[in-house]
């Protein structure tokens, strides 16, 4: 099993939840300082930014290598839409080894959001 962070359209309540159907939720988190949200219309990006303070929020779940495969696949990994990496957690999740979708395109003319994405 991995764990993976999801701050988008794979939250519960958003709309490609049903994705994750399959996992297992584990709890609320937030990225340690330094990762921004923007905007990229149906969807959000995270970036990485060591110069911003901000963090990003979002929930940890626990998916199979099957689920995760297709999730890889879904968020267009193999086309370099997202990437899949770790990601630093605020406590509790501080040392645990979580991954995440990172936005692999440039974000150049897509605005910033706070910390939380809603659709
Ligand atoms: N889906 C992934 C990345 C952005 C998106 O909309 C997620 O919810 O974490």
């Amino acid at each position: 099993m991995t764990r993976l962070f999801v701050y988008g359209t794979l939250k519960r309540g958003c709309k490609n939840h049903h994705l994750m159907a399959s996992g297992t939720y584990v709890g609320d988190a937030r990225t340690t300082p330094g990762y921004r949200l923007h905007d990229l219309g149906d969807f959000p990006g995270m970036v990485v930014d060591a110069t911003d303070t901000g963090v990003v929020t979002g929930e940890v779940w626990s998916v199979s290598a099957a689920a995760l495969a297709r999730l890889d696949a879904f968020e267009g990994v193999p086309e370099g839409l997202y990437r899949r990496e770790r990601v630093p957690l605020l406590p509790p999740f501080e040392g645990t080894e979580v991954h995440t979708y990172l936005y692999a395109r440039d974000i150049a003319g897509f605005p910033a959001i706070g910390p939380t994405w809603s659709e």
